[in-house]
């Protein structure tokens, strides 16, 4: 087992990982900006280090700084949470170079999940469903046009570097597409210094569908089922429930089995999560592979009993997966909502002292979060400050649950997303469980 590891990162990921460590007698090393000073995650790690000014380039961001952290606390492992160098294949690498288990995926699996026309490529290979379109990158507008004539309208123009939705361009018709195909590799040459794109059919108000997957280093894989988690905003998430209310056996199964083939075939390490889009009839398609832990990872701990990360430090440690895939049950049904300090109507970040805080709780009730009274928001981070999840026999028990909580939960001096949480509790749509990506577009304008 892991010795002793290195957390990069802050909030309430890092109190989550320092917790998973203690409960495995690890011990834990915290990292902090100057700003985090006073951050729960310094305060509950066994030792911490201060690695850079506020910003989180030369911060969290920087890996020459974490590295001789990790040097300085001798640690044997580098857990890096989500966001920040996550999905860095080069801090991955030089993890491992440097002698530092890399909590997390293979860097070879990272570099290639980040790129999005050959991790497309690779799944499809391997008997993933993907959205028809280009194989692969194109880049000569005449040839684009002529594929996308084949592909029917609408169509979507996709940066390969991007994902998370950046560089995305819809094309409705012949007319403007060769307009959008430029824009599409002007945006993603400005924004990634690669102006590689490929095309896809679009696929209209789709929902967000996805798999929470594992491997180890002996070759085993497995699944554990989706999580529901169409409504987002700007490709940001808001609630994500486990399971969905959509899915059938039938559908879930297979959406399980397709993805832990691939995992398997890939040689994939540790956790992942296979994004798919599924249509109204029910088809899904390959969209993304995320190679990390997910900050939505909760709903799926909760249906399943399963820790999550604690698996992380398990397999990072060279053990084997200690379950069956016939083990893994789904068990009740949970939802997360993300508390942001915005405002809940214009979506601005609204950082600050948080001068009263009362955190909700009871059965079924869980609080992944770093905040607490006198805590103030920092400007220069994420604005998410509590990850609200309940966990109940029933969708319809879950939501009167999380209502409870919502009403439950206190947090003035800072703006906070819980009044647009409630208004969705509410609504029909949401009740009925019929969300897609343009859930909050469609009914809360
Ligand atoms: C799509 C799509 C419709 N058709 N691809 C957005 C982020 C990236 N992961 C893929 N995305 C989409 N790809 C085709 N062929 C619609 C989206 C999309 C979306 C996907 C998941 C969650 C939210 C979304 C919001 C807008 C668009």
């Amino acid at each position: 087992m892991l010795k002793r590891v290195l957390i990069a990162n802050r909030g309430e990921i890092a109190l989550r990982i320092i917790r998973a460590c203690k409960e495995l007698g690890i011990e834990t090393v915290a990292v902090y900006s100057t700003a985090d000073k006073e951050s729960l995650h310094v305060a509950f790690a066994d030792e911490a280090i201060c690695i850079g000014p506020h910003t989180a380039t030369d911060s969290y961001l920087n890996i020459k700084n974490i590295i001789a952290a990790a040097e300085v606390a001798d640690v044997d492992g580098i857990h890096p949470g989500y966001g920040f160098l996550a999905e860095n294949a080069d801090f991955a690498r030089i993890c491992e170079d440097c002698g530092f288990k890399f909590i997390g995926p293979k860097s070879e699996h990272i570099e290639l999940m980040g790129d999005k026309a050959k991790a497309k490529e690779t799944m499809r290979k391997l008997g993933v469903p993907v959205v028809p379109g280009s194989d692969g990158v194109v880049s000569d507008p005449d040839e684009a046009l002529k594929i996308a004539k084949e592909i029917g309208f609408p169509v979507i123009i996709k940066a390969s570097a991007g994902g998370g939705g950046k560089g995305m361009r819809v094309a409705h018709n012949e007319m403007s597409f060769l307009n959008q195909f430029e824009m599409a590799k002007i945006e993603s040459e400005k924004a990634f210094g690669c102006g590689d794109v490929y095309i896809e059919k679009f696929i209209e108000s789709p929902r967000h569908i996805e798999i929470q997957v594992f491997g180890d280093s002996k070759g085993n894989a497995l699944h554990f089922f989706e999580r529901e988690c169409s409504i987002q905003r700007r490709h940001q998430k808001l609630i994500e429930e486990a399971p969905s209310p959509f899915l059938t056996e039938r559908m879930r199964y297979k959406m399980g089995e397709v993805s832990v083939n691939a995992v398997k075939s890939l040689g994939y390490e540790n956790a992942g999560t296979i994004e798919y889009i599924v249509d109204k009839a029910g088809n899904f398609y390959f969209m993304e592979m995320n190679t990390r832990i997910q900050v939505e990872h909760p709903v799926t701990e909760m249906i399943t009993g399963i820790d999550l990360v604690k698996l992380q430090l398990l397999v990072a440690s060279g053990y084997e997966l200690p379950l069956k895939q016939e083990n893994i049950k789904i068990n009740g049904h949970a939802i997360e909502c993300r508390i942001n300090a915005e405002d809940p109507e214009t979506f601005m970040p609204s950082p600050g002292l948080i001068n009263a805080y009362y955190a909700p709780g009871g059965f079924g009730v869980r609080v992944d979060s770093a905040a607490y009274q006198e805590y103030t928001v920092l400007p220069y981070y994420d604005s998410m400050i509590a990850k609200l999840i309940v966990h109940a026999p029933t969708r319809k028990d879950a939501i009167s649950k999380m209502k409870v909580a919502l009403d439950e939960f206190i947090i003035e001096g800072v703006k906070t997303s819980i009044p647009l949480h409630k208004k969705i509790m509410d609504h029909y749509k949401f009740i009925e469980g019929d969300v897609s990506t343009d859930f909050l577009e469609k009914y809360f304008k």
